[in-house]
């Protein structure tokens, strides 16, 4: 959330607004400003190329880019490359100085182009926290932003995180109406951190992931179900500290419905009054039906096949199976202590994750489905095969 709007009460005998704010909530700046930060005292701060574009114009910090300037021209590289390396090292350059005034950690941003793009993403975090060591600061004190675009696919990316760690979001609105963002894997106020926010604006929180679990995330403004059957959620792992039996092979599927009307010639948009009826053209998993028949999910005999089912619904249960197989293990919800074994079929409720332990034997092409045979007739059947 943005601290810099509120302004600390002056009377000692009450807690300011911000103080109070702090005693329920970690308080991250989000701001290119050192002075209000040393003034507002966040336990957190938080960068990204536009703020740091916006104090590179101020006169008090045009030094630090003169700094890097004169230190990268002896990097050696040259052209695209050499203002990449500018870029990442001015990021690292503010984030020292904004770890000077908070006690906390600094997040940096990794560009946004590695939005869909899970090893690029994890090299580029990886240089920055190299950077970053390479000038004194250990790296339990940075966060890394990884860019997750939601618009341009169904589901959004897959975020993925270990039991306790921190996730700092911020919430970019470029669309064209109000939206918001609600992750499962959370604790906190929605009123603070779901709430919905215009075109141009962002919205800043954080939360520890305590619980581990297969979760949802996904917009929460109304009309929810208009948001959500058109296709805005996605999964968030959170992989136990107390770790399930390791899986050779593991996939994530995300079911959800589409509720379509003819726009124009071929553009489709979704149907409120079929949404509200719960008559989908589609049931699919993550976004395509019946995709997994021609592409199938690959697995040998005798490994372990995880499969992270998350139901985005917005409306529908799914009952998931494997034709000719058996779970090892269920885990509801994803949590390693909610554990069955020997299950044919289990149902996943709308919002809710369930994680599904193949070991497949003999080899054979197996048919994985919502056994809701409506479901299963308009999209959600693909195949997991099973080489020897
Ligand atoms: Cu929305």
């Amino acid at each position: 959330m943005s601290a810099m709007a509120v302004e600390p009460e002056k009377n000692k005998t009450r807690l300011s607004q911000l103080d109070q704010l702090k005693k329920f909530s970690k308080v991250v700046a989000d701001t290119g400003d050192f002075e209000s930060m040393r003034k507002y005292q966040p336990q957190d701060a938080t960068t990204n190329p536009s703020l740091i574009y916006a104090a590179t114009q101020q006169e008090q910090y045009v030094h630090l880019l003169d700094e890097v300037i004169v230190d990268r021209k002896r990097s050696g590289l040259a052209g695209a490359a050499q203002i990449e390396d500018i870029i990442e090292h001015l990021l690292v350059k503010f984030g020292c100085e904004m770890l000077k005034i908070v006690p906390g950690r600094v997040s940096t941003e990794t560009d946004a182009r590695y939005s869909f793009d899970v090893e690029g993403s994890i090299k580029k975090a990886r240089q920055l926290v190299k950077i970053y060591e390479e000038r004194g600061i250990p790296r339990e004190r940075v966060l890394i932003k990884i860019a997750s675009t939601w618009e341009g696919s169904v589901p959004g990316p897959i975020l993925h995180l270990r039991q306790g760690q921190t996730l700092n979001v911020t919430f970019v609105n470029n669309g064209t109406m109000q939206h918001s963002i609600d992750f499962h894997a959370a604790q906190v106020a929605p009123d603070i951190a779901y709430r919905s926010i215009n075109p141009g604006e962002k919205l800043d929180f954080s939360f520890v992931a305590a619980t581990p679990g297969a979760f949802i995330y996904h917009c929460g403004t109304p009309p929810v179900l208009q948001h959500m059957a058109n296709g805005m959620y996605g999964a968030i792992i959170v992989d136990p500290a107390e770790p399930m039996p390791p899986a050779d092979v593991s996939y994530v599927l995300v079911e959800s419905e589409w509720y379509t009307a003819q726009a124009e010639g071929t553009v489709m948009s979704g149907d409120y009054n079929k949404m509200l009826s719960v008559t989908p053209d589609e049931v699919v998993f993550n976004g395509i039906a019946f995709q997994y028949n021609d592409h199938p999910l690959a697995a040998k005999v005798g490994q372990r096949v995880r499969l992270y089912v998350i139901d985005a619904g917005p409306n529908l249960m799914s009952a998931f199976h494997i034709i000719g197989g058996m779970f090892a293990a269920v885990y509801p919800d994803g949590d390693p202590k909610h554990a069955l074994s020997g299950v044919s079929t289990y149902p996943v409720a709308p919002g809710q994750g369930v994680v599904f332990d193949a070991i497949m034997s003999p080899p054979g092409k197996y048919p994985i489905v919502d056994h809701s045979m409506r479901s299963m007739t308009i999209g959600t059947a693909g195949v997991l095969s099973v080489a020897p």
